[in-house]
């Protein structure tokens, strides 16, 4: 969420030993090469480490390391940077330790290539052919109280607490474990209880001053699949399409029994007749979050600070949990429910919640959809930053799907047969949505080599 230009400006300012970029989400992978490209076109010899969620040492060694010709360290757990980093500054050692790095590096990148020459895809044709198989029944398909877009401003912090999972609270703070058995942990277990303590004291002073706002909008649309795409509908009579939303199917080989997912083949499809729902959300509970853990740093009480953060992101995930019980409910089918909330935490429950960005839907311009039929930064004052990132953080976006054979999957890596063919459905230019499903290809569209492809869209590639 920081521009390049601000990193390094500050970089040279300060006149730092090193730089650290952290990613949360897969658009930030491309903007590290990004940094990287313009630290060596700059001129800096500063080292650059990287870590965060989506980051991993195959990925630093293939895409950003050969970008910058000095140290490029991925750090998978920030308890060890203060190694790594003594080394790199360390002036007798420095050298040992970035040869081993590069040599690490090019194992890295000779065990990724070979892999890849082992591994193969099947043509998206053969993977469409081996589609979930669902037997489409009425029965299965809820009809909904109501259709349309729903917001709610303000939404009652007290009311979302219960529907808290605090197991990825601990890991906020690097202790391992679920809650509650994490208390009995004979190490982490003392530090999990203060934790605890700590951050229930902080949430009911969050509840009881309202010092969140919290805020979500959501809608339930007639849609029906059509291919790997979800036709939403503006009406009932299904006559005219109001947006298309397009999902990505698994490439892998997989065992004859087994099928090649898609999200849409949890739609029921336009030619059996059935009329079908799916279901849109984007949920915030992120506003006034800043004030507050600024005003923790003003008094350089990091802690606290931090505390405040991770109560936010916990709150955030509650809501899009205690929403989705409601929309279960509005769609019919959850009425009939009672699920504990280590049920409802354990998704026991009839249906999903996919979010882009997820590895079943790994395309995150698919939020820009979301923002434009449910208008998001109006209705709730979520804004998508230029990589797709939400502001303010503690958000969450994503789908909603009935079907009770519907479920979580990794789409895995895709083959560029079913690139061109989504570059087409999308309507986004080749190079532009090559760039945001890096991760996820399985060839280098800079050296790709096979036979050029004539594509519909009027060019060959
Ligand atoms: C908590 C969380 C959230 C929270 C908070 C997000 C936020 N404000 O930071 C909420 C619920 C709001 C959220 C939302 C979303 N999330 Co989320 N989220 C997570 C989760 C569960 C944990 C991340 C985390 O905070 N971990 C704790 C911290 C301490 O760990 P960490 O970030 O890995 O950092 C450690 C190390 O990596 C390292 N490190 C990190 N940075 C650096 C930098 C340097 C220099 C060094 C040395 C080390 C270092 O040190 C840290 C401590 O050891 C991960 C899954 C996971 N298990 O990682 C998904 C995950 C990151 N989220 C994901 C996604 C997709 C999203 C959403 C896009 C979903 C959506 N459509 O709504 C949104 C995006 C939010 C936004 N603002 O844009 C994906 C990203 C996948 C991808 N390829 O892009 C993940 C990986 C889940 C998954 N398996 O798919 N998320």
């Amino acid at each position: 969420m920081v521009s390049c230009e601000k990193i390094l400006t500050t970089a040279r300012e300060l006149n730092v030993d090193l730089i650290g970029l952290s990613g949360l989400i897969t658009p930030s992978l491309e903007e590290m090469t990004h940094v990287a490209k313009e630290m060596k076109r700059q001129g800096f010899s500063t080292p650059l480490l990287i870590g965060g969620a989506t980051t991993s040492k195959t990925h630093t060694a293939i895409k950003i390391a050969p970008s910058y010709h000095h140290p490029v360290v991925h750090v998978l757990d920030a308890s060890r940077a203060v190694g790594v980093v003594a080394q790199l500054i360390n002036p007798n050692i420095k050298e040992t330790f970035a040869a081993q790095n590069r040599e690490d590096q090019s194992r890295l990148v000779a065990a990724h290539l070979s892999s890849r020459t082992q591994q193969s895809l099947l043509p998206i044709s053969e993977a469409r052919a081996r589609r979930t198989r669902i037997d489409w029944r009425p029965d299965d398909i809820p009809q909904t109280k109501s259709t349309g877009i729903f917001t709610i401003k303000n939404f009652a912090l007290d009311q979302i607490v219960p529907f808290i999972d605090w197991s990825p609270f601990f890991h906020t703070w690097e202790l391992r474990g679920r809650f509650p058995a994490i208390f009995e942990d004979a190490t982490v277990g003392p530090k999990a209880k203060e934790l605890f303590n700590d951050a229930q004291q902080l949430l009911s002073q969050i509840v009881e001053q309202n010092l969140f706002q919290a805020h979500a909008v959501y809608g339930l649309f007639p849609a029906n699949s059509v291919g790997d795409d979800i036709e939403l509908y503006t009406d009932e009579t299904r006559a005219t399409v109001l947006r298309t939303l397009h999902t990505l199917r698994q490439q892998m080989e997989k065992q004859p029994s087994e099928y090649n997912h898609a999200l849409a083949d949890f739609i029921a499809p336009k030619d059996s007749g059935l009329k079908d729902h799916v279901g849109l959300f984007a949920v915030t509970t992120g506003h006034g979050v800043d004030a507050l853990a600024k005003e923790f740093e003003a008094e350089h009480d990091d802690y606290n600070s931090i505390m405040a953060k991770a109560l936010a992101d916990r709150l955030a995930e509650a809501l899009a949990e205690c929403l989705h019980k409601k929309i279960r409910e509005e769609w019919g089918f959850g009425m009939s429910e009672s699920l504990s909330n280590d049920d409802l935490i354990r998704e026991r429950y009839r249906g999903i919640r996919p979010a882009p960005g997820y590895p079943a839907c790994p395309d995150h311009t698919e939020k820009q959809l979301i923002w434009e039929i449910l208008d998001v930064e109006k209705n709730t004052g979520i804004k998508l930053t230029e990589s797709f990132a939400m502001w303010p953080a503690s958000s969450v976006s994503g789908l909603y799907f009935a079907h009770p054979e519907s479920k979580y999957f990794a789409v895995g890596k895709l083959g560029r047969d079913q690139v061109l063919d989504y570059h087409q459905r999308k309507g986004i230019d080749l190079p532009t949505i090559e760039r945001w499903l890096s991760p996820n290809l399985f060839y280098d569209p800079e050296t790709v080599n096979t036979p050029p492809v004539s594509c519909s869209c009027g060019s060959s590639h």
